[in-house]
C-alpha cells in the first residue's frame, strides 16, 4: 500500500521536477525516467517540518499541497477556466416537421495535451480537447452529429440517451467502430432531459476512454412540457439568467500506462481552480453539471465547504434526489446536478473537492472565489 502511494505521488512530484529542469520539453519519458531520483519540488503539508510553499496566487492565499507553475493553456488550446461555461448548441435549422435539428461537428485526433506543469499525456482527443466540447440541446430536438476519425485507431462516439441499437455507437454493434480516415453520422432524437455524457466505445473500452475521449451532453427540460421548474434550467428562459451554470467532469490520467492514476482533476489540469478560483456572484444560485468519467477508480466523489447543496442523479427529475447534502459520491460513468447558493455568505474562498484525499493530493481540488454581487 505505501509502494502504491509512493510511486502514485512520486509522479507528480517528478513532473514538477522534470518542468524545472526541462523546461518545454519536459515530456512523459523525461518525466519518468526522473522518477527514482527526483526531487520533490511539490510542497509537502506543514506537518512534516517543511514550511508550505505558496503556490497559487498570493493574493488568494491558497496554501496547500500542489504543482508549482501553471500549465500552457494557450499552447494546450484548451482553458479549464473557459470550458466550465463553453456551451455548444451546434448548427440549429428546421426539419420540415418544423421541429429543431441542431447539429455538430467532432472529430476525432491525436495529441499530446499538458495535465499538469510540464507533465504531457498523450491523448486522444475530440475536436482537440479533453474533455471533448460540451453538447447541448432541448429535449425533442433532432441531434445529428457529423464524426470523422482523424486518429490512429477506431473510435465511436457512444451518447447517453435514448435511441435506437444501431445509434448507439458500440463496436460490434450497429455501425460499430470507425476506423481512421472514416466518418459516420449519428442522429437521434434528444431523450431524457438530464446531465449525460458521450464517449467513445472502442475496445478496450476503459483504454479508449481514459486517453481522453468523452464529454459532457446536456439534454435541457422542455419547459412547454414541464411548467414553471424547467425555465430556469433552459437558456432561452429569463428565469435561467440568474444562474451561474459551470460543467466539470471529473476525470484523471494514468501517466505510465501501469492501470492506476497519477493525476486527478474536474477538467483535466490539476489543481487549475485552486490557481484559478472559480469566480462566482454571491447572490445569484449555482449549477453544476457533474460528471464523472474517471477509469480504474470505481467511484469518485464532490464535496464542497462552507456549504450545503442539492443533488439531482442524473438530472433527470425536476425535484432533487437529495436535499442538503455537502459530499455526493459517483460512480463511472454517473452523473448530476447539483445546485447551491451563497446568498448572504461572507466572501471568501469555498473549496471543493473530491473526499477521497488521494485524488486531492494529487490534483482533484479547486475553489469557489465567492465575491459581492
Ligand atoms: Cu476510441
Amino acid at each position: 500500500m505505501n509502494g502504491w502511494r509512493l510511486s502514485r505521488r512520486s509522479l507528480l512530484r517528478a513532473g514538477t521536477a522534470g518542468a524545472a529542469v526541462a523546461g518545454a520539453a519536459g515530456t512523459l519519458a523525461t518525466l519518468l525516467s526522473g522518477r527514482s531520483g527526483a526531487v520533490p519540488l511539490a510542497p509537502h503539508s506543514g506537518t512534516e517540518g517543511t514550511p508550505p510553499q505558496q503556490a497559487g496566487h498570493d493574493s488568494h492565499g491558497t496554501t496547500a499541497m500542489m504543482t508549482v507553475g501553471d500549465v500552457d493553456t494557450v499552447a494546450m488550446g484548451f482553458d479549464p477556466s473557459a470550458f466550465l461555461t463553453a456551451f455548444d448548441y451546434g448548427h440549429v435549422s428546421r426539419l420540415p416537421d418544423g421541429r429543431t435539428l441542431r447539429e455538430y461537428r467532432i472529430v476525432a485526433g491525436d495529441k499530446e495535451i499538458e495535465i499538469a506543469p510540464g507533465v504531457f499525456f498523450p491523448a486522444w482527443t475530440y475536436n482537440g480537447q479533453v474533455p471533448g466540447p460540451t453538447l447541448r440541446c432541448t429535449e425533442g430536438e433532432r441531434v445529428r452529429v457529423h464524426f470523422t476519425n482523424a486518429g490512429t485507431h477506431p473510435h465511436t462516439i457512444h451518447f447517453h440517451g435514448i435511441h435506437s441499437a444501431y445509434m448507439d455507437g458500440v463496436a460490434g454493434i450497429g455501425r460499430g467502430a470507425i476506423n481512421p480516415g472514416e466518418g459516420f453520422v449519428y442522429e437521434f432524437d434528444a431523450y431524457p432531459y438530464g446531465c449525460h455524457l458521450y464517449h467513445c466505445h472502442a475496445i478496450p473500452l476503459k483504454r479508449h476512454i481514459h486517453k481522453g475521449l468523452y464529454g459532457a451532453f446536456i439534454i435541457d427540460p422542455d419547459p412547454e412540457r414541464h411548467g414553471e421548474r424547467a425555465r430556469s434550467r433552459h437558456p432561452d428562459y429569463p428565469e435561467s439568467r440568474e444562474w451561474q451554470e459551470f460543467v466539470m467532469v471529473m476525470n484523471a490520467f494514468d501517466t505510465n500506462f501501469d492501470g492506476e492514476n497519477e493525476v486527478y482533476a474536474v477538467n483535466t489540469v490539476a489543481f487549475h481552480y485552486m490557481k484559478h478560483p472559480v469566480r462566482v456572484e454571491r447572490d445569484r444560485p449555482i449549477r453544476i453539471y457533474l460528471i464523472n468519467i474517471t477509469e480504474f477508480d470505481p467511484l469518485n466523489s464532490f464535496h464542497l465547504h462552507g456549504n450545503f447543496f442539492d443533488y439531482y442523479d442524473h438530472g433527470t427529475m425536476l425535484e432533487p434526489t437529495l436535499r442538503t447534502v455537502d459530499t455526493i459520491v459517483q460512480c463511472q460513468g454517473q452523473r448530476g446536478i447539483l445546485e447551491m447558493s451563497f446568498a448572504g455568505f461572507e466572501p471568501g474562498l469555498y473549496m471543493f473537492h473530491a473526499h477521497q484525499s488521494e485524488f486531492v493530493e494529487l490534483g482533484w481540488m479547486g475553489v469557489f472565489e465567492v465575491v459581492d454581487s
